[in-house]
Protein backbone atom coordinates (compact mmCIF):
# COMPACT_ATOMS: atom_id res chain seq x y z
CA UNK A 1 0.00 0.00 0.00
CA UNK A 2 1.10 3.93 -0.83
CA UNK A 3 2.68 5.71 2.10
CA UNK A 4 4.97 8.27 0.20
CA UNK A 5 2.05 10.46 -0.21
CA UNK A 6 -0.34 9.76 2.74
CA UNK A 7 -0.01 13.59 4.28
CA UNK A 8 -1.46 14.43 0.30
CA UNK A 9 -4.95 14.82 -0.08
CA UNK A 10 -6.40 15.60 -3.55
CA UNK A 11 -5.68 18.62 -5.45
CA UNK A 12 -8.57 20.51 -6.07
CA UNK A 13 -9.46 23.63 -8.13
CA UNK A 14 -9.40 26.97 -5.63
CA UNK A 15 -8.32 29.56 -8.05
CA UNK A 16 -6.12 32.56 -7.67
CA UNK A 17 -7.21 33.98 -4.63
CA UNK A 18 -6.35 30.87 -2.34
CA UNK A 19 -2.78 30.46 -0.72
CA UNK A 20 -3.07 26.88 -0.43
CA UNK A 21 -0.22 25.93 -2.09
CA UNK A 22 -1.72 22.49 -2.90
CA UNK A 23 -3.90 23.62 -5.11
CA UNK A 24 -4.84 25.07 -8.61
CA UNK A 25 -5.23 28.41 -9.59
CA UNK A 26 -5.90 28.15 -13.17
CA UNK A 27 -6.34 24.53 -14.22
CA UNK A 28 -10.58 24.22 -12.92
CA UNK A 29 -10.09 20.52 -15.21
CA UNK A 30 -14.49 20.67 -15.90
CA UNK A 31 -14.35 24.70 -16.90
CA UNK A 32 -15.37 24.89 -20.86
CA UNK A 33 -12.56 26.68 -23.13
CA UNK A 34 -13.39 26.58 -26.73
CA UNK A 35 -16.54 24.63 -26.54
CA UNK A 36 -14.14 21.54 -24.32
CA UNK A 37 -13.35 21.01 -20.93
CA UNK A 38 -9.81 21.72 -19.79
CA UNK A 39 -9.39 18.59 -18.94
CA UNK A 40 -10.28 17.65 -22.40
CA UNK A 41 -7.93 20.11 -24.09
CA UNK A 42 -4.99 19.92 -22.69
CA UNK A 43 -5.11 15.86 -21.33
CA UNK A 44 -2.44 15.94 -19.10
CA UNK A 45 0.07 13.39 -18.34
CA UNK A 46 2.51 12.65 -15.47
CA UNK A 47 5.36 10.88 -16.58
CA UNK A 48 6.99 7.96 -15.01
CA UNK A 49 10.54 8.26 -15.32
CA UNK A 50 11.19 11.83 -14.43
CA UNK A 51 8.42 11.82 -11.62
CA UNK A 52 9.33 8.07 -9.98
CA UNK A 53 12.26 7.06 -11.43
CA UNK A 54 14.94 9.98 -11.68
CA UNK A 55 16.66 9.74 -8.29
CA UNK A 56 18.23 13.31 -8.58
CA UNK A 57 21.56 12.84 -10.05
CA UNK A 58 24.10 15.38 -12.24
CA UNK A 59 27.06 14.73 -13.69
CA UNK A 60 28.68 15.98 -10.28
CA UNK A 61 26.43 14.07 -7.76
CA UNK A 62 24.81 10.58 -6.80
CA UNK A 63 20.67 10.65 -5.81
CA UNK A 64 19.52 12.88 -3.82
CA UNK A 65 15.87 11.71 -3.38
CA UNK A 66 16.15 8.70 -1.65
CA UNK A 67 12.77 7.65 -2.05
CA UNK A 68 11.47 4.52 0.07
CA UNK A 69 11.20 2.52 -3.19
CA UNK A 70 14.59 3.89 -4.58
CA UNK A 71 16.56 2.18 -1.66
CA UNK A 72 18.22 -1.22 -1.49
CA UNK A 73 16.08 -4.76 -1.87
CA UNK A 74 14.34 -7.22 -3.97
CA UNK A 75 13.88 -5.01 -7.23
CA UNK A 76 10.75 -6.97 -8.01
CA UNK A 77 9.14 -5.73 -4.97
CA UNK A 78 10.51 -2.15 -5.26
CA UNK A 79 8.81 -1.97 -8.93
CA UNK A 80 6.15 -3.16 -6.84
CA UNK A 81 6.06 -0.21 -4.55
CA UNK A 82 6.67 2.31 -7.04
CA UNK A 83 3.58 0.70 -8.94
CA UNK A 84 1.84 1.63 -6.25
CA UNK A 85 2.89 5.46 -5.36
CA UNK A 86 2.59 6.16 -8.63
CA UNK A 87 -1.13 5.83 -8.70
CA UNK A 88 -1.43 7.23 -5.52
CA UNK A 89 0.46 10.53 -7.13
CA UNK A 90 -2.10 10.24 -10.71
CA UNK A 91 -5.06 10.26 -8.12
CA UNK A 92 -4.35 12.97 -5.96
CA UNK A 93 -2.28 15.14 -8.57
CA UNK A 94 -5.64 14.44 -11.68
CA UNK A 95 -3.71 14.38 -14.46
CA UNK A 96 -5.75 12.01 -16.66
CA UNK A 97 -3.21 10.45 -18.03
CA UNK A 98 0.82 9.13 -17.78
CA UNK A 99 2.93 7.41 -19.99
CA UNK A 100 5.94 5.32 -19.05
CA UNK A 101 9.06 3.55 -20.66
CA UNK A 102 9.85 -0.24 -20.16
CA UNK A 103 12.78 0.09 -17.99
CA UNK A 104 11.05 2.77 -15.56
CA UNK A 105 8.88 0.26 -14.13
CA UNK A 106 10.42 -2.80 -14.24
CA UNK A 107 13.89 -3.86 -14.01
CA UNK A 108 16.05 -5.88 -16.63
CA UNK A 109 16.98 -9.14 -15.81
CA UNK A 110 19.79 -11.88 -16.86
CA UNK A 111 18.84 -11.99 -19.98
CA UNK A 112 15.97 -10.93 -21.99
CA UNK A 113 13.41 -14.14 -21.37
CA UNK A 114 13.78 -12.31 -17.59
CA UNK A 115 13.70 -8.75 -18.54
CA UNK A 116 10.64 -9.93 -20.33
CA UNK A 117 9.00 -11.66 -17.42
CA UNK A 118 9.93 -8.74 -14.92
CA UNK A 119 8.14 -6.23 -17.50
CA UNK A 120 4.73 -8.12 -18.17
CA UNK A 121 4.45 -8.83 -14.00
CA UNK A 122 4.51 -5.07 -13.80
CA UNK A 123 1.82 -4.84 -16.77
CA UNK A 124 -0.18 -7.33 -15.26
CA UNK A 125 -0.43 -5.14 -11.86
CA UNK A 126 -0.61 -2.18 -13.62
CA UNK A 127 -3.84 -3.40 -15.37
CA UNK A 128 -5.69 -4.04 -12.54
CA UNK A 129 -4.68 -0.52 -11.14
CA UNK A 130 -6.03 0.77 -14.14
CA UNK A 131 -9.41 -0.99 -13.80
CA UNK A 132 -9.63 0.79 -10.56
CA UNK A 133 -8.06 4.80 -11.33
CA UNK A 134 -9.74 7.08 -13.40
CA UNK A 135 -6.11 8.06 -14.75
CA UNK A 136 -5.16 6.15 -18.84
CA UNK A 137 -2.48 5.60 -20.18
CA UNK A 138 -1.30 8.14 -23.01
CA UNK A 139 1.73 6.40 -24.67
CA UNK A 140 4.40 4.07 -23.87
CA UNK A 141 7.71 3.80 -25.02
CA UNK A 142 10.46 1.26 -25.02
CA UNK A 143 13.74 2.48 -23.41
CA UNK A 144 16.73 1.60 -25.84
CA UNK A 145 19.52 4.51 -24.69
CA UNK A 146 20.51 3.31 -21.14
CA UNK A 147 22.16 0.18 -21.48
CA UNK A 148 25.51 -0.27 -22.27
CA UNK A 149 24.41 -2.63 -25.28
CA UNK A 150 22.71 0.92 -26.83
CA UNK A 151 25.92 2.94 -26.52
CA UNK A 152 26.37 2.76 -30.38
CA UNK A 153 22.47 3.08 -30.70
CA UNK A 154 19.70 0.68 -31.08
CA UNK A 155 17.89 0.33 -34.61
CA UNK A 156 21.50 2.18 -36.08
CA UNK A 157 23.68 -0.21 -34.48
CA UNK A 158 26.53 -1.54 -36.34
CA UNK A 159 25.53 -4.85 -35.26
CA UNK A 160 22.48 -6.50 -36.17
CA UNK A 161 21.87 -8.16 -32.80
CA UNK A 162 21.45 -5.07 -30.88
CA UNK A 163 18.84 -4.12 -33.85
CA UNK A 164 17.17 -7.02 -33.14
CA UNK A 165 17.15 -6.88 -29.31
CA UNK A 166 15.30 -3.18 -29.53
CA UNK A 167 12.97 -5.34 -31.83
CA UNK A 168 12.24 -7.10 -29.07
CA UNK A 169 11.91 -4.53 -26.80
CA UNK A 170 9.95 -2.19 -28.74
CA UNK A 171 7.18 -5.62 -29.70
CA UNK A 172 6.91 -6.03 -25.95
CA UNK A 173 6.52 -2.75 -25.31
CA UNK A 174 4.05 -1.72 -28.35
CA UNK A 175 1.42 -5.17 -27.24
CA UNK A 176 1.51 -4.05 -23.59
CA UNK A 177 0.65 0.14 -24.49
CA UNK A 178 -2.41 -1.73 -26.58
CA UNK A 179 -3.20 -4.21 -23.66
CA UNK A 180 -3.36 -1.05 -21.16
CA UNK A 181 -5.51 1.21 -23.54
CA UNK A 182 -2.33 3.35 -24.40
CA UNK A 183 -3.67 5.97 -26.94
CA UNK A 184 -0.16 6.47 -28.79
CA UNK A 185 3.50 4.53 -28.62
CA UNK A 186 6.37 6.75 -29.09
CA UNK A 187 9.61 5.84 -30.69
CA UNK A 188 12.00 8.23 -29.17
CA UNK A 189 15.89 7.10 -30.40
CA UNK A 190 18.37 8.48 -28.00
CA UNK A 191 21.15 7.25 -29.35
CA UNK A 192 20.15 6.85 -33.38
CA UNK A 193 22.89 9.30 -34.32
CA UNK A 194 26.94 9.06 -34.19
CA UNK A 195 29.85 10.31 -32.43
CA UNK A 196 32.62 10.54 -35.31
CA UNK A 197 31.74 10.04 -38.93
CA UNK A 198 35.70 7.99 -38.96
CA UNK A 199 33.72 4.88 -37.73
CA UNK A 200 30.09 5.13 -39.24
CA UNK A 201 28.52 4.23 -42.61
CA UNK A 202 25.45 7.00 -42.56
CA UNK A 203 23.74 5.34 -45.60
CA UNK A 204 23.18 1.54 -43.60
CA UNK A 205 22.30 3.40 -40.93
CA UNK A 206 19.62 5.53 -41.87
CA UNK A 207 18.43 2.87 -43.84
CA UNK A 208 18.25 0.74 -40.93
CA UNK A 209 16.11 3.65 -39.00
CA UNK A 210 13.84 3.90 -41.93
CA UNK A 211 13.61 -0.20 -41.59
CA UNK A 212 12.93 -0.30 -38.40
CA UNK A 213 9.95 1.94 -38.77
CA UNK A 214 8.18 0.03 -41.70
CA UNK A 215 8.44 -3.03 -38.91
CA UNK A 216 6.83 -1.00 -36.03
CA UNK A 217 4.09 0.29 -38.40
CA UNK A 218 3.60 -3.22 -40.02
CA UNK A 219 3.11 -4.91 -36.35
CA UNK A 220 0.93 -1.83 -35.37
CA UNK A 221 -1.25 -2.95 -38.36
CA UNK A 222 -0.72 -7.19 -37.16
CA UNK A 223 -1.96 -6.78 -33.94
CA UNK A 224 -4.68 -3.98 -34.61
CA UNK A 225 -3.36 -1.51 -32.39
CA UNK A 226 -5.22 1.96 -32.73
CA UNK A 227 -2.89 4.15 -31.21
CA UNK A 228 -0.56 6.56 -33.16
CA UNK A 229 2.80 6.04 -33.68
CA UNK A 230 5.13 9.00 -32.61
CA UNK A 231 8.87 10.04 -33.05
CA UNK A 232 10.29 12.37 -30.77
CA UNK A 233 12.94 15.19 -32.53
CA UNK A 234 16.21 15.93 -29.93
CA UNK A 235 19.48 17.27 -31.73
CA UNK A 236 22.02 16.15 -29.89
CA UNK A 237 22.56 14.72 -26.26
CA UNK A 238 23.31 11.74 -26.21
CA UNK A 239 24.64 11.67 -29.43
CA UNK A 240 26.57 14.37 -31.00
CA UNK A 241 24.39 13.98 -34.66
CA UNK A 242 21.23 12.69 -34.34
CA UNK A 243 19.43 11.41 -37.58
CA UNK A 244 15.99 12.64 -35.65
CA UNK A 245 17.70 16.21 -35.03
CA UNK A 246 14.60 18.26 -35.19
CA UNK A 247 10.70 18.23 -36.50
CA UNK A 248 12.14 18.47 -40.05
CA UNK A 249 15.15 15.78 -39.93
CA UNK A 250 12.18 13.23 -38.35
CA UNK A 251 10.02 14.14 -41.24
CA UNK A 252 12.95 13.43 -43.90
CA UNK A 253 13.48 10.06 -42.39
CA UNK A 254 9.31 9.46 -42.18
CA UNK A 255 9.43 10.02 -45.89
CA UNK A 256 12.15 7.92 -46.67
CA UNK A 257 10.29 5.20 -45.01
CA UNK A 258 6.91 6.29 -46.84
CA UNK A 259 5.03 6.35 -43.70
CA UNK A 260 3.83 10.37 -43.47
CA UNK A 261 0.17 8.68 -42.96
CA UNK A 262 1.65 6.01 -40.20
CA UNK A 263 4.06 8.42 -38.23
CA UNK A 264 3.13 11.83 -36.21
CA UNK A 265 5.48 13.60 -34.43
CA UNK A 266 5.76 14.04 -30.30
CA UNK A 267 7.52 16.92 -29.92
CA UNK A 268 9.37 18.47 -27.10
CA UNK A 269 10.11 22.29 -25.62
CA UNK A 270 13.46 21.85 -24.38
CA UNK A 271 14.59 19.25 -27.42
CA UNK A 272 13.03 22.30 -29.74
CA UNK A 273 15.07 24.60 -28.04
CA UNK A 274 18.17 22.90 -27.87
CA UNK A 275 18.49 22.36 -32.00
CA UNK A 276 18.11 25.72 -32.09
CA UNK A 277 14.57 26.55 -32.95
CA UNK A 278 11.96 27.63 -30.19
CA UNK A 279 9.12 25.41 -29.72
CA UNK A 280 6.42 27.78 -31.43
CA UNK A 281 8.98 26.65 -34.79
CA UNK A 282 9.02 23.28 -34.21
CA UNK A 283 4.86 23.15 -33.19
CA UNK A 284 4.35 25.46 -36.20
CA UNK A 285 6.31 23.26 -38.73
CA UNK A 286 4.91 19.88 -37.71
CA UNK A 287 1.26 21.62 -38.35
CA UNK A 288 1.78 22.75 -41.58
CA UNK A 289 2.97 19.03 -42.36
CA UNK A 290 0.09 17.26 -40.87
CA UNK A 291 2.44 15.79 -38.49
CA UNK A 292 1.77 17.11 -35.28
CA UNK A 293 0.51 14.32 -32.96
CA UNK A 294 1.44 15.08 -28.93
CA UNK A 295 3.91 17.23 -26.55
CA UNK A 296 6.42 16.99 -24.01
CA UNK A 297 5.86 20.16 -22.33
CA UNK A 298 9.15 21.13 -19.99
CA UNK A 299 11.36 23.89 -20.48
CA UNK A 300 15.09 24.45 -21.04
CA UNK A 301 17.78 27.05 -18.74
CA UNK A 302 19.10 29.69 -21.20
CA UNK A 303 21.97 30.01 -19.20
CA UNK A 304 22.74 26.28 -19.40
CA UNK A 305 23.30 24.39 -22.30
CA UNK A 306 21.39 21.06 -21.81
CA UNK A 307 18.45 19.21 -21.54
CA UNK A 308 17.50 20.68 -18.02
CA UNK A 309 14.42 18.88 -18.47
CA UNK A 310 12.08 21.61 -16.13
CA UNK A 311 8.60 22.69 -15.28
CA UNK A 312 6.56 25.34 -17.37
CA UNK A 313 6.69 28.35 -15.89
CA UNK A 314 6.13 31.12 -17.62
CA UNK A 315 2.60 31.36 -19.66
CA UNK A 316 3.95 33.76 -22.37
CA UNK A 317 6.22 31.06 -23.67
CA UNK A 318 3.54 28.83 -23.93
CA UNK A 319 1.08 31.23 -25.43
CA UNK A 320 1.95 30.70 -29.43
CA UNK A 321 2.68 27.09 -29.19
CA UNK A 322 -0.67 26.48 -28.08
CA UNK A 323 -1.89 29.41 -29.94
CA UNK A 324 -1.14 27.14 -33.12
CA UNK A 325 -2.27 24.02 -31.47
CA UNK A 326 -5.71 24.98 -30.21
CA UNK A 327 -6.37 27.31 -33.41
CA UNK A 328 -6.05 23.85 -35.45
CA UNK A 329 -8.61 21.68 -33.74
CA UNK A 330 -6.26 20.68 -30.27
CA UNK A 331 -5.40 17.38 -29.40
CA UNK A 332 -6.91 14.16 -30.86
CA UNK A 333 -5.38 11.22 -29.25
CA UNK A 334 -2.18 12.86 -28.36
CA UNK A 335 -1.33 14.96 -24.87
CA UNK A 336 0.57 17.39 -22.78
CA UNK A 337 2.87 15.13 -21.18
CA UNK A 338 5.20 16.35 -18.20
CA UNK A 339 8.51 14.76 -19.58
CA UNK A 340 9.84 17.04 -16.70
CA UNK A 341 11.63 16.97 -13.53
CA UNK A 342 12.09 18.39 -10.17
CA UNK A 343 15.53 20.14 -9.54
CA UNK A 344 18.17 17.57 -7.27
CA UNK A 345 17.26 20.35 -4.09
CA UNK A 346 13.77 19.62 -4.35
CA UNK A 347 13.77 16.25 -1.86
CA UNK A 348 10.00 16.42 -0.17
CA UNK A 349 7.43 14.65 -1.74
CA UNK A 350 4.90 18.12 -2.36
CA UNK A 351 7.77 19.33 -4.34
CA UNK A 352 6.45 16.73 -6.75
CA UNK A 353 3.00 18.16 -6.50
CA UNK A 354 4.09 21.58 -6.78
CA UNK A 355 5.93 20.88 -10.00
CA UNK A 356 2.93 19.92 -11.86
CA UNK A 357 0.29 21.87 -9.98
CA UNK A 358 2.53 24.96 -11.48
CA UNK A 359 2.75 23.28 -14.84
CA UNK A 360 -0.84 22.64 -14.85
CA UNK A 361 -1.57 26.21 -14.06
CA UNK A 362 0.53 27.23 -16.30
CA UNK A 363 -0.83 25.57 -18.99
CA UNK A 364 -4.38 26.56 -18.29
CA UNK A 365 -3.71 30.46 -17.97
CA UNK A 366 -2.27 29.80 -21.34
CA UNK A 367 -5.32 27.92 -22.83
CA UNK A 368 -7.48 30.77 -21.50
CA UNK A 369 -5.64 33.97 -23.13
CA UNK A 370 -5.86 31.36 -26.24
CA UNK A 371 -9.24 31.50 -26.10
CA UNK A 372 -9.32 35.16 -26.23
CA UNK A 373 -6.89 35.13 -29.41
CA UNK A 374 -8.88 32.98 -31.34
CA UNK A 375 -12.07 34.78 -30.73
CA UNK A 376 -10.81 38.36 -31.64
CA UNK A 377 -8.96 36.31 -34.73
CA UNK A 378 -6.95 39.50 -34.83
CA UNK A 379 -3.90 37.26 -35.82
CA UNK A 380 -6.06 35.49 -38.17
CA UNK A 381 -7.21 38.57 -39.72
CA UNK A 382 -4.05 40.16 -39.73
CA UNK A 383 -2.85 37.02 -41.65
CA UNK A 384 -5.03 36.57 -44.04
CA UNK A 385 -4.92 39.72 -45.39
CA UNK A 386 -1.26 39.87 -45.43
CA UNK A 387 -1.55 36.66 -48.25
CA UNK A 388 -4.67 37.48 -49.75
CA UNK A 389 -3.34 38.39 -53.24
CA UNK A 390 -2.93 34.39 -53.22
CA UNK A 391 -6.47 34.28 -53.50
CA UNK A 392 -6.63 36.92 -56.57
CA UNK A 393 -5.63 36.49 -60.49
CA UNK A 394 -1.73 36.52 -60.25
CA UNK A 395 -1.61 33.86 -56.87
CA UNK A 396 -4.36 31.97 -58.74
CA UNK A 397 -2.78 31.87 -62.17
CA UNK A 398 1.05 30.80 -60.21
CA UNK A 399 -0.44 27.52 -59.53
CA UNK A 400 -2.43 26.80 -62.78
CA UNK A 401 -1.35 24.56 -65.27
CA UNK A 402 -1.05 27.24 -67.67
CA UNK A 403 1.45 28.83 -65.04
CA UNK A 404 5.11 28.07 -66.15
CA UNK A 405 8.10 30.41 -66.03
CA UNK A 406 7.51 31.47 -69.21
CA UNK A 407 4.25 32.79 -68.95
CA UNK A 408 4.84 34.22 -65.56
CA UNK A 409 7.33 35.94 -66.79
CA UNK A 410 5.33 37.28 -69.62
CA UNK A 411 3.23 38.70 -67.16
CA UNK A 412 5.49 40.88 -65.11
CA UNK A 413 6.56 42.46 -68.84
CA UNK A 414 2.75 42.57 -69.99
CA UNK A 415 1.30 43.74 -66.91
CA UNK A 416 4.11 45.80 -65.74
CA UNK A 417 4.24 44.40 -62.42
CA UNK A 418 6.30 46.58 -60.01
CA UNK A 419 5.89 44.87 -56.31
CA UNK A 420 5.86 47.31 -53.67
CA UNK A 421 7.25 46.00 -50.45
CA UNK A 422 4.91 46.16 -47.35
CA UNK A 423 5.70 46.64 -43.65
CA UNK A 424 5.81 42.84 -41.51
CA UNK A 425 4.37 45.32 -38.54
CA UNK A 426 6.39 42.81 -35.78
CA UNK A 427 6.67 45.03 -33.30
CA UNK A 428 2.83 46.07 -33.92
CA UNK A 429 2.18 41.91 -33.54
CA UNK A 430 3.96 41.69 -30.71
CA UNK A 431 1.91 44.68 -29.07
CA UNK A 432 -1.00 42.43 -29.22
CA UNK A 433 -0.26 39.55 -27.84
CA UNK A 434 0.34 41.71 -24.66
CA UNK A 435 -2.88 42.20 -23.86
CA UNK A 436 -3.77 38.80 -24.00
CA UNK A 437 -1.96 37.83 -20.50
C1 LIG B 1 14.63 12.21 -23.59
C2 LIG B 1 13.19 12.20 -23.73
C3 LIG B 1 12.54 10.88 -23.56
C4 LIG B 1 11.39 10.62 -24.48
C5 LIG B 1 10.85 9.23 -24.39
O1 LIG B 1 15.23 13.43 -23.79
O2 LIG B 1 12.57 13.22 -23.92
O3 LIG B 1 12.18 10.78 -22.23
O4 LIG B 1 10.32 11.50 -24.25
O5 LIG B 1 11.84 8.25 -24.52
CO1 LIG C 1 10.50 13.58 -24.18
Amino acid sequence: MSSYFKDISKIQYEGVDSNNPLSFKYYDEDKVILGKKMKDHLRFATCYWHTFTWPGLDPFGGPTFERPWMQQGDPIEKAEEKLDEAFDFFDKITTPFFCFHDRDISPEGKNYSETQKNFFHIIDLMEKKLSKSKVKLLWGTANAFSHRRYMAGASTNPDPEVFAYKAAQVKDCMEATMRLGGQNYVLWGGREGYETILNTNMKLEMNNLARFLELVVNHKHKIGFKGQILLEPKPHEPTKHQYDFDSAACLALIRKAGLENEIHLNIEVNHATLSGHNFEHEIAYAIANNALGSIDINRGDTLLGWDTDQFPNNPLELLMPFYHIFSNGGFKQGGLNFDAKIRRQSIDPEDLFYAHIGGMDVAARSLIAVEKMINDKELSSYIKNRYKKWDQDLGKFIHSKEGNLETIANKVISENIEPEPQSGQQEYLENILNKYL
